[in-house]
């Protein structure tokens, strides 16, 4: 069980080789899939500007960083950036859903990853390419990672287009019926037994893939542990050929995309329904790397059926 691509890759080259990539016209393509790092503008104009421009950017490209340089925001401009207190960002009742409060601190928290109930993303590991949220009737539109502190060494963003991923598998098509199939997703339960847990997973299953999830459009749905532990603790675990399906689209993710370094007082958005993103390994500093993260939605219909 890794959350990487490391088991089996001979099958997935041979497949890979069997069916390369093609081009897809039926999709514009976002600047993130031709290697660049996304557009970064200044902060100075981001305050100038209504939220709404910064998110239409997002929207056509995939991601922004907005830069400011050594001086860094104040929480309060990083609140008023990303339209915090006004339309974009979820409400408190969701924030407590998700188990956040304010901006939630990404940092190595030193803790045993052989632990199913922790998080990649807790650890200076490689994070795998996921997208955030975890849950059934509600998906973050929007992230923002805020780099308060950069790690000493490694630690760069990875970027890839979710939604062209898609249309290059569906053109495989030894996978279609997974595609857009349910698959059984686990959730952090702690304290709970593995019984409760195993009950729990049973109603918790949705698509890696969905074209028009609640009416608001493609939505990329995956973070590869949470799915296989899911699995597992459903009493169904993946076969050969669920896994081999993961390891290609995970293998595709690797190949494509931008790899780039936020440096201290950036602010990177993304477009988490659209936008597969991954965090390579790091070594830590005398500084932890330390970045905020914030959950945004922009319209209330946009993240969730109600
Ligand atoms: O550490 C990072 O750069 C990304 C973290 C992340 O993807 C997450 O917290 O979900
Ligand atoms: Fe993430």
């Amino acid at each position: 069980m890794s959350e990487t691509t490391g088991n089996g890759s001979s099958g997935i080259r041979s497949l890979l080789v069997q069916h390369p990539l093609p081009d897809v016209t039926g999709l514009a393509p976002l600047s993130i899939l031709d290697g660049d790092a996304p557009t970064v503008i200044e902060v100075a104009d981001a305050l100038n500007s209504p939220p709404a421009d910064l998110f239409d950017v997002v929207d056509q490209r995939g991601a922004l960083v907005v830069r400011s340089g050594d001086g860094g925001f104040a929480r309060d401009a990083l609140r008023s950036v990303l339209g915090v207190g006004g339309e974009l960002i979820q409400s408190a009742a969701e924030l407590g859903k998700a188990g956040q409060s304010d901006f939630y601190q990404v940092v190595d928290r030193g803790m045993d990853i052989n632990d199913p109930n922790v998080l990649f993303s807790a650890t200076t590991l490689p994070i795998g390419f996921h997208s955030d949220g975890n849950e059934p009737d509600w998906v973050p539109g929007y992230f923002a990672l805020y780099c308060q502190q950069t790690a000493s060494q490694g630690g760069e963003s990875r970027l890839v287009d979710a939604a062209e991923a898609y249309a290059r598998l569906l053109k495989v098509g030894e996978f279609n019926d997974l595609l857009s199939r349910d698959f059984f997703r686990d959730e952090i339960l702690f304290g709970n037994s593995e019984h409760a847990a195993a009950m729990a997973v049973r109603s918790r299953h949705w698509p890696i893939f969905s074209e028009d999830l609640w009416g608001v459009g493609f939505t990329f749905r995956y973070t590869r542990r949470r799915l296989e532990t899911g699995h597992e603790r459903a009493g169904a675990p993946l076969t050969a050929k669920e896994s081999a399906f993961l390891d290609v689209m995970d293998a595709q993710f690797a190949t494509a995309g931008a790899t780039f370094a936020l440096r201290q007082g950036d602010l990177l958005i993304v477009d988490n329904r659209r936008v597969a993103h991954d965090r390579l390994p790091y070594q830590d500093g005398q500084e932890k790397r330390s970045l905020l993260r914030a959950w945004i939605r922009r319209t209330p219909l946009q993240d969730a059926n109600a």
